[in-house]
């Protein structure tokens, strides 16, 4: 079938089994041991959440479903108009049906699906006139949350829970209002860049024989059939350009369910909160430096640090002593380091591939070889001032370069895309979460004198 939901439906009762027993079963088995440092530090490490579609090793980084990103790469369908161009790339409608189902699309399931995300891609009126009405000055991720916000005056989930429905069914309402949310990303997206850049200017159109990464670079202005092209990017740096958000938003999916934005997502959903406010709160998660922002963050530090060395770029020397007086000014340096990782992020590499597969375009480009120099040189820097546990560089170190080079230089923009993006996995589990029937997420803290007690 290409119907999404119908796949679904054909996986659940196995999963559910499974659940069940280890539910029944294996409730009391003990998995970690729980430490003061712990529940001081974060909760770094507590394997205390359930999170099924992807999982990330610290040393061999994301797999979705058990796959790396190159087999995802291989497998998962592209684009129909791009099937025999070796360089067109996986698209994030494929990862999300392989997030949610656990089953590898075909082509045609994801032309129909790519169909279905386009015509459910319009914006309710009242969506545009608050958007229009917010400060220009208002940041892109602020502007986001308000937006996904304001979509829950949509939810199917919310007007029947209200009406009142029985637990299993719950699941079904959840899944219209992740399809309908997901849809509408593109236009959010593009909205938000017009009205902060560009006057609210119309830079292109929703073109419903596309996939969703098109559609959203057309509606920033990045496709020479479908918007005004005001970056003038030739054809193929326009499908190079749309190919990049495909990658990056089918890599920047999900990464378990520990981070910031996955973790509220599933925590302010088990309230029963809807899913758009749900991952609104996600967005807000990931709107802080120390996660999603760090796209933002990155570029700025290249561009200044390209700035300083004028001309020195290549310059070893330089660029060490560069990063020690940002970190003994007690900074930190942007896109590196990970909670979890504890080599270099394989998404990373990923986006470092596709920029040096493009020689045409990357070779001469003095940003994207420093951000490849700093990633020789900052490790070893890292490892001497010896906080880091992972002194390698991490996704944020190298997308926004490569974005950056085909004309989007709005660097607080970056973490949007990112925010659109990271749609994927955390409402794939909101999903499984009410499938499941998960209950309120609520832990227990600890005070001060009890700790100090123990
Ligand atoms: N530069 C300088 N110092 C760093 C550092 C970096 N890139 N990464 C970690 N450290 C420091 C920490 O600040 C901490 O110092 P403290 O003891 O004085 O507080 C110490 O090293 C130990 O930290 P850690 O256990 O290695 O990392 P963590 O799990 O606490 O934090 C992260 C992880 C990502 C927040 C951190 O590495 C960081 O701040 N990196 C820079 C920002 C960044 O790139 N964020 C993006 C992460 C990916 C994402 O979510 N998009």
């Amino acid at each position: 079938s290409s119907d999404l939901k119908a796949v679904l439906k054909t996986v659940i009762p196995k999963k559910l089994r499974l659940f069940e027993h280890v539910k029944k079963d294996l409730s009391s088995h003990q998995i970690d041991i729980q430490t003061v440092g712990s529940v001081i530090g974060g909760m770094r490490g507590n394997k205390a959440m359930f999170w099924d579609a992807s999982s990330v090793d610290p040393n061999k980084g994301v797999t979705f479903h058990g796959l790396s990103i190159e087999e995802c790469q291989d497998i998962l369908p592209k684009s129909k108009m791009e099937l025999n161009d070796p360089k067109s790339e996986l698209l994030p409608e494929s990862m999300l049906w392989f997030l949610l189902t656990g089953c590898i699309p075909s082509q045609e399931q994801i032309d129909d699906f790519s169909k279905t995300l386009a015509e459910h891609a319009q914006l309710p009126e009242y969506v545009n006139k608050v958007l229009d009405s917010l400060p220009k000055s208002l940041h892109p991720m602020t502007q986001l949350s308000i937006a996904i916000s304001l979509l829950n005056n949509e939810s199917v989930f919310a007007k029947a829970y209200e009406r009142g429905i029985p637990k299993d069914e719950a699941w079904e309402y959840v899944f219209e209002d992740v399809i309908n949310l997901i849809s509408k990303l593109p236009a959010i997206v593009g909205k938000i860049y017009s009205n902060t850049y560009y006057n609210g200017k119309e830079l292109g159109v929703i073109n419903k024989d596309k996939d969703w990464s098109y559609n959203l670079s057309s509606l920033i202005g990045f496709t020479v059939d479908d918007s005004i092209n005001h970056k003038n990017l030739s054809r193929s740096q326009s499908k190079d350009f749309v190919n990049l958000v495909r990658l990056y938003c089918a890599l920047h999916g999900d990464h378990e369910g520990g981070n910031v934005s996955a973790h509220a997502t599933h925590l302010v959903g088990s309230s029963l909160s809807d899913p758009y406010l749900s991952y609104s709160a996600g967005i807000q998660g990931l709107a802080g430096p120390l996660h999603g922002l760090a796209a933002q963050e990155v570029v700025r530090f290249i561009l200044e640090m390209k700035d300083t060395l004028d001309g020195e770029v290549d310059n070893d020397a330089k660029i060490e002593e560069y990063l020690w007086k940002r970190l003994n000014s007690k900074r930190v340096i942007p896109g590196y380091g990970h909670g979890v990782l504890r080599k270099p992020d394989p998404r990373f590499t990923a986006i470092i591939k596709f920029g040096n597969n493009r020689p045409e375009e990357f070779a001469k480009d003095r940003n994207f070889q420093l951000v490849k120099k700093l990633s020789q040189i900052a490790p070893g820097v890292l490892a001497k001032h010896g906080k880091t546990k992972n002194p390698f560089p991490n996704v944020d170190s190298s997308s926004g370069i490569l974005f950056y080079h085909y004309g989007l230089k709005e660097t607080l923009f970056f973490t949007v895309i990112f925010g659109a993006s990271r749609s994927l996995g955390p409402l794939s589990q909101l999903i499984w979460d009410r499938i499941y029937g998960l209950p309120i997420e609520r832990p227990t803290s600890m005070d001060l004198k009890t700790l100090a007690s123990l």
